[in-house]
Protein backbone atom coordinates (compact mmCIF):
# COMPACT_ATOMS: atom_id res chain seq x y z
CA UNK A 1 0.00 0.00 0.00
CA UNK A 2 1.49 3.84 -1.43
CA UNK A 3 -0.94 5.67 1.17
CA UNK A 4 2.52 6.25 3.28
CA UNK A 5 4.51 7.25 0.60
CA UNK A 6 2.07 9.98 -1.18
CA UNK A 7 1.16 11.36 2.28
CA UNK A 8 4.97 12.06 2.36
CA UNK A 9 4.99 13.54 -0.94
CA UNK A 10 2.09 15.68 -0.03
CA UNK A 11 3.97 17.20 3.20
CA UNK A 12 7.06 17.66 0.63
CA UNK A 13 4.67 19.25 -1.68
CA UNK A 14 3.78 21.82 1.44
CA UNK A 15 7.05 22.58 2.42
CA UNK A 16 7.72 23.76 -1.09
CA UNK A 17 4.69 25.78 -1.18
CA UNK A 18 5.56 27.18 1.99
CA UNK A 19 8.47 28.38 0.69
CA UNK A 20 6.89 30.13 -2.12
CA UNK A 21 5.06 32.04 0.15
CA UNK A 22 1.96 29.75 -0.70
CA UNK A 23 -0.79 31.50 1.70
CA UNK A 24 -3.18 28.05 1.95
CA UNK A 25 -2.02 25.40 -0.48
CA UNK A 26 0.30 24.12 2.27
CA UNK A 27 -2.46 23.49 4.96
CA UNK A 28 -4.46 21.75 2.50
CA UNK A 29 -1.74 19.09 1.35
CA UNK A 30 -0.65 18.67 4.76
CA UNK A 31 -4.66 18.24 5.53
CA UNK A 32 -4.68 15.60 3.17
CA UNK A 33 -1.75 13.41 3.86
CA UNK A 34 -2.79 13.23 7.34
CA UNK A 35 -5.99 11.87 6.14
CA UNK A 36 -4.50 9.78 3.95
CA UNK A 37 -2.02 8.10 6.02
CA UNK A 38 -4.62 7.31 8.57
CA UNK A 39 -7.05 5.47 6.29
CA UNK A 40 -7.00 2.51 6.92
CA UNK A 41 -8.03 0.96 3.06
CA UNK A 42 -5.02 1.04 0.22
CA UNK A 43 -4.82 4.06 -1.15
CA UNK A 44 -4.98 2.47 -4.60
CA UNK A 45 -8.33 0.58 -4.45
CA UNK A 46 -9.79 4.05 -3.76
CA UNK A 47 -8.30 4.91 -7.26
CA UNK A 48 -9.19 2.11 -8.24
CA UNK A 49 -13.05 2.58 -7.46
CA UNK A 50 -12.21 6.70 -9.05
CA UNK A 51 -13.25 7.85 -5.36
CA UNK A 52 -10.06 9.75 -3.98
CA UNK A 53 -12.17 12.73 -4.31
CA UNK A 54 -14.44 11.00 -1.25
CA UNK A 55 -11.22 11.00 1.60
CA UNK A 56 -11.80 14.02 3.39
CA UNK A 57 -9.34 16.93 2.57
CA UNK A 58 -8.64 15.69 -1.07
CA UNK A 59 -10.32 17.97 -3.51
CA UNK A 60 -9.64 17.94 -7.54
CA UNK A 61 -6.42 19.18 -7.91
CA UNK A 62 -4.51 16.70 -5.07
CA UNK A 63 -6.65 13.67 -6.37
CA UNK A 64 -5.58 14.04 -10.14
CA UNK A 65 -2.09 14.44 -8.64
CA UNK A 66 -2.25 11.21 -6.45
CA UNK A 67 -3.81 9.57 -9.76
CA UNK A 68 -0.85 11.01 -12.21
CA UNK A 69 1.75 9.36 -9.45
CA UNK A 70 -0.22 5.68 -8.92
CA UNK A 71 -0.88 5.25 -12.75
CA UNK A 72 2.67 6.07 -13.77
CA UNK A 73 4.88 6.19 -10.58
CA UNK A 74 6.11 9.94 -10.40
CA UNK A 75 4.43 12.81 -10.21
CA UNK A 76 5.71 15.78 -12.50
CA UNK A 77 4.77 18.88 -9.94
CA UNK A 78 6.43 17.09 -7.32
CA UNK A 79 9.63 16.53 -9.34
CA UNK A 80 9.23 20.04 -10.88
CA UNK A 81 9.78 21.06 -7.35
CA UNK A 82 12.55 19.06 -6.11
CA UNK A 83 14.35 19.94 -9.09
CA UNK A 84 14.39 23.90 -8.02
CA UNK A 85 15.49 22.90 -4.41
CA UNK A 86 16.78 18.98 -4.41
CA UNK A 87 17.04 18.87 -0.44
CA UNK A 88 15.42 16.40 1.77
CA UNK A 89 13.19 19.02 3.07
CA UNK A 90 11.36 16.29 5.76
CA UNK A 91 14.55 15.32 7.24
CA UNK A 92 15.89 18.73 7.50
CA UNK A 93 12.49 20.23 8.62
CA UNK A 94 12.21 17.96 11.13
CA UNK A 95 15.07 19.57 13.29
CA UNK A 96 12.79 21.37 15.86
CA UNK A 97 13.08 24.63 15.02
CA UNK A 98 14.09 24.09 11.42
CA UNK A 99 11.58 25.39 8.76
CA UNK A 100 10.79 24.74 5.12
CA UNK A 101 12.48 28.75 4.61
CA UNK A 102 15.15 28.35 6.87
CA UNK A 103 15.75 24.96 4.45
CA UNK A 104 15.68 26.68 1.56
CA UNK A 105 18.36 29.47 2.66
CA UNK A 106 20.90 26.81 4.40
CA UNK A 107 20.60 25.35 1.04
CA UNK A 108 21.40 28.09 -0.92
CA UNK A 109 24.02 30.02 1.71
CA UNK A 110 25.61 26.31 2.43
CA UNK A 111 24.61 23.78 0.02
CA UNK A 112 22.74 21.61 2.47
CA UNK A 113 21.03 18.90 1.14
CA UNK A 114 20.54 16.37 3.77
CA UNK A 115 20.58 16.25 7.81
CA UNK A 116 24.36 15.33 7.67
CA UNK A 117 25.09 18.30 5.55
CA UNK A 118 23.26 20.44 8.39
CA UNK A 119 25.10 18.54 11.29
CA UNK A 120 28.32 19.29 9.57
CA UNK A 121 27.94 22.92 8.69
CA UNK A 122 26.44 23.26 12.01
CA UNK A 123 29.71 21.95 13.93
CA UNK A 124 32.09 23.28 11.54
CA UNK A 125 30.31 27.59 13.12
CA UNK A 126 28.68 28.35 9.52
CA UNK A 127 25.46 28.08 10.52
CA UNK A 128 26.13 30.72 13.12
CA UNK A 129 28.13 32.96 10.18
CA UNK A 130 24.77 33.37 8.42
CA UNK A 131 22.62 36.28 8.23
CA UNK A 132 19.94 36.09 10.83
CA UNK A 133 21.12 32.86 12.16
CA UNK A 134 23.62 33.34 15.11
CA UNK A 135 25.31 31.28 17.43
CA UNK A 136 21.75 30.15 19.40
CA UNK A 137 20.01 29.15 16.21
CA UNK A 138 23.22 26.73 15.49
CA UNK A 139 23.56 25.30 19.56
CA UNK A 140 19.91 24.79 18.83
CA UNK A 141 19.63 22.52 15.45
CA UNK A 142 22.92 20.98 17.00
CA UNK A 143 20.96 20.19 20.27
CA UNK A 144 18.15 18.67 18.07
CA UNK A 145 19.62 16.82 14.84
CA UNK A 146 19.72 14.01 16.99
CA UNK A 147 16.67 13.30 18.01
CA UNK A 148 15.84 14.43 13.87
CA UNK A 149 18.54 11.47 12.80
CA UNK A 150 16.78 9.06 15.23
CA UNK A 151 13.14 9.84 14.11
CA UNK A 152 14.44 8.67 10.46
CA UNK A 153 15.40 5.58 11.48
CA UNK A 154 11.93 5.10 13.58
CA UNK A 155 8.51 5.21 12.18
CA UNK A 156 5.44 5.94 14.36
CA UNK A 157 3.59 2.57 15.11
CA UNK A 158 0.10 4.35 14.00
CA UNK A 159 1.84 5.07 10.52
CA UNK A 160 3.57 1.83 10.18
CA UNK A 161 -0.07 -0.03 11.00
CA UNK A 162 -1.48 0.29 7.85
CA UNK A 163 1.61 -1.07 6.18
CA UNK A 164 2.24 -3.87 8.07
CA UNK A 165 -1.34 -4.97 8.42
CA UNK A 166 -1.92 -4.82 4.46
CA UNK A 167 1.27 -7.33 4.41
CA UNK A 168 0.33 -9.14 7.12
CA UNK A 169 -3.14 -9.90 5.52
CA UNK A 170 -1.41 -10.52 1.62
CA UNK A 171 0.85 -13.30 2.73
CA UNK A 172 -1.71 -14.95 4.87
CA UNK A 173 -3.84 -15.04 1.74
CA UNK A 174 -1.21 -16.54 -0.54
CA UNK A 175 -1.37 -20.47 -0.83
CA UNK A 176 2.97 -20.03 -0.48
CA UNK A 177 2.39 -19.53 3.33
CA UNK A 178 1.08 -21.06 6.29
CA UNK A 179 1.60 -19.23 9.57
CA UNK A 180 1.96 -15.63 9.19
CA UNK A 181 2.49 -13.19 12.53
CA UNK A 182 4.27 -10.38 12.64
CA UNK A 183 6.68 -10.10 15.90
CA UNK A 184 9.43 -7.66 16.92
CA UNK A 185 8.35 -4.35 18.49
CA UNK A 186 5.39 -4.27 16.78
CA UNK A 187 3.73 -6.85 18.09
CA UNK A 188 4.73 -5.60 21.51
CA UNK A 189 2.70 -2.41 20.29
CA UNK A 190 6.04 0.05 21.17
CA UNK A 191 5.10 3.51 20.50
CA UNK A 192 7.72 3.51 17.35
CA UNK A 193 8.80 0.53 15.40
CA UNK A 194 12.88 0.52 13.78
CA UNK A 195 11.32 -2.19 11.13
CA UNK A 196 8.44 -4.75 10.60
CA UNK A 197 9.50 -8.39 11.23
CA UNK A 198 7.55 -10.98 10.02
CA UNK A 199 7.72 -15.20 11.23
CA UNK A 200 6.01 -17.39 8.91
CA UNK A 201 5.51 -21.05 8.18
CA UNK A 202 5.76 -22.20 4.44
CA UNK A 203 5.31 -25.38 2.40
CA UNK A 204 8.42 -24.30 0.33
CA UNK A 205 10.33 -21.45 2.01
CA UNK A 206 11.74 -20.45 -1.01
CA UNK A 207 8.49 -20.15 -3.11
CA UNK A 208 7.53 -17.68 0.12
CA UNK A 209 10.50 -16.07 -0.63
CA UNK A 210 10.12 -14.89 -3.76
CA UNK A 211 6.11 -13.63 -2.72
CA UNK A 212 7.72 -11.86 -0.52
CA UNK A 213 10.06 -10.03 -2.37
CA UNK A 214 8.97 -9.61 -5.42
CA UNK A 215 5.17 -7.28 -4.44
CA UNK A 216 5.07 -4.25 -6.29
CA UNK A 217 5.25 -2.24 -2.88
CA UNK A 218 8.70 -3.30 -2.66
CA UNK A 219 11.53 -0.63 -3.39
CA UNK A 220 14.41 -2.71 -2.93
CA UNK A 221 15.58 -6.15 -1.48
CA UNK A 222 18.04 -5.83 0.94
CA UNK A 223 18.89 -9.26 1.30
CA UNK A 224 17.79 -12.49 -0.01
CA UNK A 225 18.26 -16.03 1.45
CA UNK A 226 16.43 -19.01 1.40
CA UNK A 227 14.75 -18.58 5.03
CA UNK A 228 15.50 -14.91 5.65
CA UNK A 229 14.89 -11.58 3.43
CA UNK A 230 14.84 -8.29 3.69
CA UNK A 231 13.81 -5.83 2.05
CA UNK A 232 12.19 -1.75 1.83
CA UNK A 233 8.84 -1.36 0.99
CA UNK A 234 6.45 1.79 0.58
CA UNK A 235 6.82 4.07 2.48
CA UNK A 236 10.63 3.97 3.59
CA UNK A 237 9.80 0.85 6.10
CA UNK A 238 12.25 -2.42 6.43
CA UNK A 239 10.26 -5.56 6.47
CA UNK A 240 12.42 -8.89 7.59
CA UNK A 241 10.76 -12.08 7.07
CA UNK A 242 12.08 -15.24 8.75
CA UNK A 243 10.95 -18.66 7.45
CA UNK A 244 11.07 -21.48 10.33
CA UNK A 245 10.39 -24.95 10.84
CA UNK A 246 6.73 -25.39 11.83
CA UNK A 247 8.49 -27.57 15.16
CA UNK A 248 10.57 -24.20 16.04
CA UNK A 249 7.28 -21.66 15.29
CA UNK A 250 6.40 -21.48 18.81
CA UNK A 251 9.98 -20.82 20.16
CA UNK A 252 10.38 -18.70 16.99
CA UNK A 253 7.74 -16.86 17.74
CA UNK A 254 8.77 -16.01 21.46
CA UNK A 255 12.08 -15.30 20.97
CA UNK A 256 11.71 -12.50 17.94
CA UNK A 257 8.68 -10.99 19.71
CA UNK A 258 11.45 -9.78 22.09
CA UNK A 259 12.09 -7.92 23.69
CA UNK A 260 15.54 -8.26 24.27
CA UNK A 261 15.58 -8.29 28.23
CA UNK A 262 12.60 -10.21 28.59
CA UNK A 263 13.79 -13.19 26.39
CA UNK A 264 17.24 -12.99 28.95
CA UNK A 265 14.73 -13.53 31.62
CA UNK A 266 13.21 -16.11 30.48
CA UNK A 267 16.86 -17.94 29.51
CA UNK A 268 17.76 -17.71 33.34
CA UNK A 269 14.19 -19.21 34.15
CA UNK A 270 15.12 -21.81 31.34
CA UNK A 271 18.77 -22.26 32.85
CA UNK A 272 17.49 -22.39 36.55
CA UNK A 273 15.64 -25.99 35.60
CA UNK A 274 18.79 -26.97 33.53
CA UNK A 275 16.93 -26.40 30.27
CA UNK A 276 18.01 -24.27 27.40
CA UNK A 277 15.86 -21.65 25.17
CA UNK A 278 16.54 -20.31 21.84
CA UNK A 279 15.05 -19.64 19.10
CA UNK A 280 14.57 -23.16 17.87
CA UNK A 281 12.63 -24.93 21.08
CA UNK A 282 12.97 -25.23 24.48
CA UNK A 283 15.41 -28.15 25.50
CA UNK A 284 16.39 -30.16 28.71
CA UNK A 285 20.18 -30.11 28.84
CA UNK A 286 20.53 -31.55 32.65
CA UNK A 287 22.74 -34.79 31.61
CA UNK A 288 24.25 -33.84 28.51
CA UNK A 289 27.13 -31.88 27.72
CA UNK A 290 26.90 -30.93 23.92
CA UNK A 291 24.13 -31.03 21.76
CA UNK A 292 20.80 -30.06 21.65
CA UNK A 293 18.70 -31.87 24.74
CA UNK A 294 15.60 -33.32 24.79
CA UNK A 295 13.06 -30.73 22.90
CA UNK A 296 10.26 -30.07 26.15
CA UNK A 297 8.61 -27.34 24.12
CA UNK A 298 8.48 -25.48 20.65
CA UNK A 299 5.96 -25.29 18.69
CA UNK A 300 3.43 -23.39 20.62
CA UNK A 301 3.96 -20.35 21.86
CA UNK A 302 1.50 -21.31 24.94
CA UNK A 303 3.61 -24.28 25.38
CA UNK A 304 7.28 -23.01 25.76
CA UNK A 305 5.60 -20.37 28.68
CA UNK A 306 4.02 -23.10 29.75
CA UNK A 307 6.47 -25.62 30.19
CA UNK A 308 8.56 -22.78 31.86
CA UNK A 309 5.67 -22.99 34.26
CA UNK A 310 4.54 -19.67 33.26
CA UNK A 311 0.92 -18.23 32.41
CA UNK A 312 0.52 -17.26 28.90
CA UNK A 313 2.15 -13.25 28.41
CA UNK A 314 0.75 -10.96 26.46
CA UNK A 315 3.09 -9.19 23.56
CA UNK A 316 2.66 -5.80 25.17
CA UNK A 317 4.18 -6.94 28.70
CA UNK A 318 6.88 -8.24 27.27
CA UNK A 319 9.55 -5.32 28.57
CA UNK A 320 11.00 -6.94 31.54
CA UNK A 321 9.24 -4.81 33.89
CA UNK A 322 8.55 -7.48 36.36
CA UNK A 323 5.74 -9.87 34.02
CA UNK A 324 7.53 -12.91 34.69
CA UNK A 325 7.33 -13.23 37.88
CA UNK A 326 3.91 -11.86 37.74
CA UNK A 327 3.21 -14.84 35.12
CA UNK A 328 5.03 -17.09 37.37
CA UNK A 329 2.48 -16.45 40.22
CA UNK A 330 -0.15 -16.03 38.54
CA UNK A 331 -0.75 -12.56 39.10
CA UNK A 332 -0.77 -10.92 35.44
CA UNK A 333 -3.29 -8.18 34.89
CA UNK A 334 -6.24 -9.06 32.89
CA UNK A 335 -5.35 -6.56 30.46
CA UNK A 336 -7.94 -4.24 28.79
CA UNK A 337 -9.46 -5.23 25.93
CA UNK A 338 -10.30 -2.64 22.87
CA UNK A 339 -14.35 -3.88 22.74
CA UNK A 340 -14.48 -2.92 26.53
CA UNK A 341 -14.29 0.97 24.94
CA UNK A 342 -17.83 2.34 25.51
CA UNK A 343 -17.10 6.06 24.82
CA UNK A 344 -14.26 8.46 23.34
CA UNK A 345 -13.74 11.32 25.54
CA UNK A 346 -11.31 13.33 23.22
CA UNK A 347 -12.68 14.69 19.65
CA UNK A 348 -13.00 17.30 18.09
CA UNK A 349 -15.48 19.07 15.20
CA UNK A 350 -15.60 22.02 12.41
CA UNK A 351 -16.81 24.19 14.81
CA UNK A 352 -12.49 24.35 15.76
CA UNK A 353 -9.65 22.53 13.56
CA UNK A 354 -11.79 19.16 13.53
CA UNK A 355 -12.69 17.95 9.56
CA UNK A 356 -16.36 16.98 10.23
CA UNK A 357 -19.37 18.14 11.95
CA UNK A 358 -20.97 16.96 14.92
CA UNK A 359 -23.45 14.55 13.31
CA UNK A 360 -20.69 12.90 10.77
CA UNK A 361 -18.52 12.30 14.31
CA UNK A 362 -21.55 10.84 15.79
CA UNK A 363 -22.62 8.66 13.55
CA UNK A 364 -19.10 7.48 12.37
CA UNK A 365 -18.91 6.81 16.77
CA UNK A 366 -22.34 4.83 16.07
CA UNK A 367 -21.02 3.10 13.47
CA UNK A 368 -17.78 1.64 15.84
CA UNK A 369 -20.17 0.91 18.26
CA UNK A 370 -19.55 3.64 20.81
CA UNK A 371 -22.35 4.64 23.53
CA UNK A 372 -21.45 8.32 24.19
CA UNK A 373 -18.82 10.66 23.09
CA UNK A 374 -17.57 14.08 24.29
CA UNK A 375 -17.15 16.80 21.52
CA UNK A 376 -14.27 18.73 22.58
CA UNK A 377 -13.69 21.54 20.35
CA UNK A 378 -10.37 24.33 21.34
CA UNK A 379 -11.33 27.20 23.73
CA UNK A 380 -10.79 30.68 23.07
CA UNK A 381 -7.68 31.19 23.18
CA UNK A 382 -5.88 27.90 22.35
CA UNK A 383 -3.12 28.49 19.40
CA UNK A 384 -4.55 27.80 16.53
CA UNK A 385 -6.36 29.22 14.00
CA UNK A 386 -9.97 27.97 14.20
CA UNK A 387 -11.48 28.12 18.07
CA UNK A 388 -14.80 28.37 19.63
CA UNK A 389 -16.05 31.25 21.01
CA UNK A 390 -19.46 31.65 23.43
CA UNK A 391 -21.51 32.24 20.19
CA UNK A 392 -20.36 29.28 18.02
CA UNK A 393 -20.23 26.85 21.39
CA UNK A 394 -24.33 27.51 21.27
CA UNK A 395 -24.78 26.48 18.04
CA UNK A 396 -22.96 23.83 18.83
CA UNK A 397 -24.93 23.09 21.67
CA UNK A 398 -28.42 23.06 19.66
CA UNK A 399 -26.40 21.17 16.87
CA UNK A 400 -25.84 18.63 19.42
CA UNK A 401 -28.98 18.25 21.13
CA UNK A 402 -30.55 17.40 17.83
CA UNK A 403 -28.01 14.61 17.38
CA UNK A 404 -28.69 13.61 20.27
CA UNK A 405 -32.23 13.32 19.51
CA UNK A 406 -31.98 11.97 16.02
CA UNK A 407 -28.89 9.44 17.16
CA UNK A 408 -28.55 6.11 19.33
CA UNK A 409 -25.07 7.58 21.12
CA UNK A 410 -24.86 10.38 23.52
CA UNK A 411 -22.91 13.11 22.77
CA UNK A 412 -22.05 15.23 25.32
CA UNK A 413 -20.61 18.73 25.32
CA UNK A 414 -16.84 19.35 26.67
CA UNK A 415 -14.39 21.40 25.43
CA UNK A 416 -10.59 21.26 25.26
CA UNK A 417 -9.17 24.45 27.03
CA UNK A 418 -5.95 25.98 27.26
CA UNK A 419 -3.85 25.84 30.58
CA UNK A 420 -2.03 29.10 30.88
CA UNK A 421 -0.18 31.16 33.60
CA UNK A 422 -3.22 32.11 35.50
CA UNK A 423 -5.02 28.49 35.27
CA UNK A 424 -7.32 28.28 32.62
CA UNK A 425 -8.48 30.05 29.70
CA UNK A 426 -11.89 30.20 30.55
CA UNK A 427 -14.19 32.97 32.27
CA UNK A 428 -16.54 30.84 34.57
CA UNK A 429 -19.43 31.67 32.43
CA UNK A 430 -18.21 28.41 30.67
CA UNK A 431 -18.42 26.14 32.87
CA UNK A 432 -21.80 25.78 33.94
CA UNK A 433 -22.55 25.69 30.31
CA UNK A 434 -19.80 22.09 29.76
CA UNK A 435 -20.79 18.91 30.82
CA UNK A 436 -17.11 18.00 31.02
CA UNK A 437 -13.77 20.32 31.05
CA UNK A 438 -11.10 18.57 29.62
CA UNK A 439 -7.65 20.49 30.10
CA UNK A 440 -4.43 20.59 28.05
CA UNK A 441 -1.00 22.68 27.96
CA UNK A 442 0.43 23.17 24.33
CA UNK A 443 3.32 25.36 25.57
CA UNK A 444 6.11 24.91 27.47
CA UNK A 445 6.60 26.95 30.00
CA UNK A 446 9.12 27.29 32.59
CA UNK A 447 6.88 26.77 35.61
CA UNK A 448 5.02 23.91 33.59
CA UNK A 449 4.46 21.87 36.77
CA UNK A 450 3.11 25.12 38.38
CA UNK A 451 0.87 25.52 36.45
CA UNK A 452 -0.65 22.16 35.76
CA UNK A 453 -1.29 22.18 39.67
CA UNK A 454 -2.96 25.68 39.87
CA UNK A 455 -5.05 24.37 36.90
CA UNK A 456 -5.96 21.03 38.21
CA UNK A 457 -6.17 22.56 42.05
CA UNK A 458 -8.36 26.00 41.15
CA UNK A 459 -10.27 25.24 38.38
CA UNK A 460 -13.27 22.70 37.54
CA UNK A 461 -10.90 20.67 35.15
CA UNK A 462 -12.16 17.05 34.55
CA UNK A 463 -10.12 15.35 32.62
CA UNK A 464 -6.37 16.24 32.16
CA UNK A 465 -5.11 15.30 28.43
CA UNK A 466 -1.99 14.91 26.88
CA UNK A 467 0.19 15.22 29.87
CA UNK A 468 3.65 15.92 28.16
CA UNK A 469 2.37 17.21 24.95
CA UNK A 470 4.81 15.44 23.64
CA UNK A 471 5.08 14.68 20.34
CA UNK A 472 7.24 11.60 19.63
CA UNK A 473 10.00 12.20 16.74
CA UNK A 474 9.48 15.49 16.59
CA UNK A 475 9.12 17.38 20.09
CA UNK A 476 9.96 16.64 23.88
CA UNK A 477 7.96 16.41 26.26
CA UNK A 478 7.06 18.87 29.17
CA UNK A 479 9.64 19.55 31.83
CA UNK A 480 6.45 18.26 34.32
CA UNK A 481 7.38 16.46 37.89
CA UNK A 482 4.87 13.64 37.10
CA UNK A 483 4.57 12.44 40.41
CA UNK A 484 3.55 15.57 41.95
CA UNK A 485 1.07 15.97 38.64
CA UNK A 486 -0.14 12.36 39.34
CA UNK A 487 -0.47 13.05 43.01
CA UNK A 488 -2.45 16.55 42.33
CA UNK A 489 -4.89 14.68 39.51
CA UNK A 490 -5.66 11.77 42.24
CA UNK A 491 -6.92 14.73 45.18
CA UNK A 492 -8.80 16.31 42.47
CA UNK A 493 -10.69 13.80 41.30
CA UNK A 494 -8.99 14.56 37.95
CA UNK A 495 -9.00 11.69 35.35
CA UNK A 496 -5.71 11.25 33.21
CA UNK A 497 -6.00 11.21 29.68
CA UNK A 498 -4.32 8.31 27.47
CA UNK A 499 -3.68 10.15 24.39
CA UNK A 500 -4.17 7.64 21.38
CA UNK A 501 -2.63 9.81 18.45
CA UNK A 502 0.30 8.29 16.96
CA UNK A 503 2.78 11.18 17.74
CA UNK A 504 1.25 11.44 21.37
CA UNK A 505 0.55 8.15 22.89
CA UNK A 506 0.67 10.12 26.11
CA UNK A 507 0.47 9.70 29.09
CA UNK A 508 3.49 7.27 28.02
CA UNK A 509 3.15 3.61 28.90
CA UNK A 510 5.85 4.00 31.59
CA UNK A 511 3.97 6.51 33.18
CA UNK A 512 0.52 4.74 33.09
CA UNK A 513 1.85 1.69 34.53
CA UNK A 514 3.81 3.80 37.24
CA UNK A 515 0.34 5.81 38.30
CA UNK A 516 -2.40 3.13 37.46
CA UNK A 517 -2.84 2.61 40.82
CA UNK A 518 -2.51 6.23 41.86
CA UNK A 519 -5.22 7.56 38.94
CA UNK A 520 -8.33 6.69 36.69
CA UNK A 521 -7.31 6.71 33.11
CA UNK A 522 -9.50 7.83 30.18
CA UNK A 523 -8.07 6.72 26.35
CA UNK A 524 -9.23 9.11 24.01
CA UNK A 525 -8.37 9.38 20.34
CA UNK A 526 -8.25 13.02 19.97
CA UNK A 527 -9.83 12.44 16.61
CA UNK A 528 -9.89 15.63 13.94
CA UNK A 529 -11.59 13.52 11.29
CA UNK A 530 -14.25 10.56 11.50
CA UNK A 531 -11.09 8.07 10.55
CA UNK A 532 -9.02 9.00 13.44
CA UNK A 533 -11.49 7.67 16.05
CA UNK A 534 -9.83 3.71 15.08
CA UNK A 535 -6.58 5.54 16.31
CA UNK A 536 -8.42 3.78 19.81
CA UNK A 537 -6.95 1.06 19.50
CA UNK A 538 -2.94 2.41 19.25
CA UNK A 539 -4.61 4.09 22.92
CA UNK A 540 -5.44 0.74 24.54
CA UNK A 541 -2.33 -0.85 23.38
CA UNK A 542 -0.23 1.54 25.58
CA UNK A 543 -3.00 1.13 28.43
CA UNK A 544 -2.01 -3.04 28.12
CA UNK A 545 1.36 -1.60 27.75
CA UNK A 546 0.90 0.05 31.38
CA UNK A 547 -0.74 -2.69 32.40
CA UNK A 548 -4.07 -1.13 32.89
CA UNK A 549 -7.27 -3.79 33.60
CA UNK A 550 -10.76 -1.95 32.39
CA UNK A 551 -11.29 -1.10 35.91
CA UNK A 552 -8.61 1.18 35.40
CA UNK A 553 -10.07 2.90 32.08
CA UNK A 554 -13.38 5.31 32.69
CA UNK A 555 -14.17 5.16 29.31
CA UNK A 556 -14.85 1.35 29.52
CA UNK A 557 -18.01 2.35 32.16
CA UNK A 558 -21.40 2.66 30.71
CA UNK A 559 -22.24 6.23 30.42
CA UNK A 560 -24.92 6.51 34.24
CA UNK A 561 -21.12 5.58 35.64
CA UNK A 562 -19.07 8.50 33.74
CA UNK A 563 -21.47 10.85 34.59
CA UNK A 564 -21.80 10.13 38.18
CA UNK A 565 -17.85 9.86 38.63
CA UNK A 566 -17.86 13.39 36.83
CA UNK A 567 -20.77 15.07 38.71
CA UNK A 568 -22.93 15.71 35.62
P1 LIG B 1 12.92 -2.34 16.79
O1 LIG B 1 13.00 -3.12 15.54
O2 LIG B 1 14.13 -1.53 17.08
O3 LIG B 1 11.68 -1.51 16.88
O4 LIG B 1 12.83 -3.37 18.03
P2 LIG B 1 12.66 -4.96 18.03
O5 LIG B 1 12.37 -5.35 19.42
O6 LIG B 1 11.68 -5.37 16.99
O7 LIG B 1 14.11 -5.47 17.70
P3 LIG B 1 14.74 -6.24 16.44
O8 LIG B 1 13.99 -6.00 15.19
O9 LIG B 1 16.19 -5.88 16.44
O10 LIG B 1 14.65 -7.76 16.84
C1 LIG B 1 13.42 -8.44 16.94
C2 LIG B 1 13.41 -9.31 18.17
O11 LIG B 1 14.42 -10.32 18.06
C3 LIG B 1 13.77 -8.59 19.45
O12 LIG B 1 12.66 -7.95 20.02
C4 LIG B 1 14.28 -9.68 20.30
C5 LIG B 1 14.99 -10.60 19.33
N1 LIG B 1 16.42 -10.31 19.34
C6 LIG B 1 17.11 -9.63 18.42
N2 LIG B 1 18.42 -9.59 18.75
C7 LIG B 1 18.53 -10.27 19.90
C8 LIG B 1 19.63 -10.60 20.76
O13 LIG B 1 20.78 -10.25 20.51
N3 LIG B 1 19.34 -11.32 21.87
C9 LIG B 1 18.08 -11.73 22.18
N4 LIG B 1 17.86 -12.42 23.29
N5 LIG B 1 17.04 -11.44 21.41
C10 LIG B 1 17.26 -10.73 20.29
CA1 LIG C 1 11.89 -4.93 14.83
CA1 LIG D 1 14.56 -6.81 12.60
ZN1 LIG E 1 -7.30 20.21 17.67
Amino acid sequence: MKNQEIATMLREIADFLEIQEEEYKPRAYRTAARNIESLSEDIEDIHDRGELEEIEGVGESISEKIGEYLETGELEYYEDLKADLPVDIEAITSVEGVGPKTAKKLYIELDVRTLDDLESAAEKGDVADLEGFGEKSQQNILDHIGRAKESQERMLLGRAFPIAQDIETRLHDDDAFDQVDIVGSFRRRRPTVGDIDILATAPDPEAAMEVFCSHDDVKEVLSRGETKSSVVVSGDLQMDLRVVDETEYGAALVYFTGSKDHNITLRNRAIDHDWKLNEYGLFDVGDIDDGEGERRAGETEDGVYDTLDLDWIPPELREDTGEVDAAATGDLPNLIELDEVRGDLQLHTDYSDGSHSVREMAEAAVERDLEYILVTDHGPHAPIPSTLDRESFEEQQADIETVNDDLDITVLQGIEAEITDSGLELSDDWYEHCDLIVAGMHSDPSNSTERVVTALQDFPVDIFAHPSNRLINEREPLNLDMETVMETAAEEDVAVEINAQPERLDLDWASVKEYRETVSYVVSTDAHTTGELDFMHLGIAQARRGWCEASNILNTRPLDDVRSVFEI
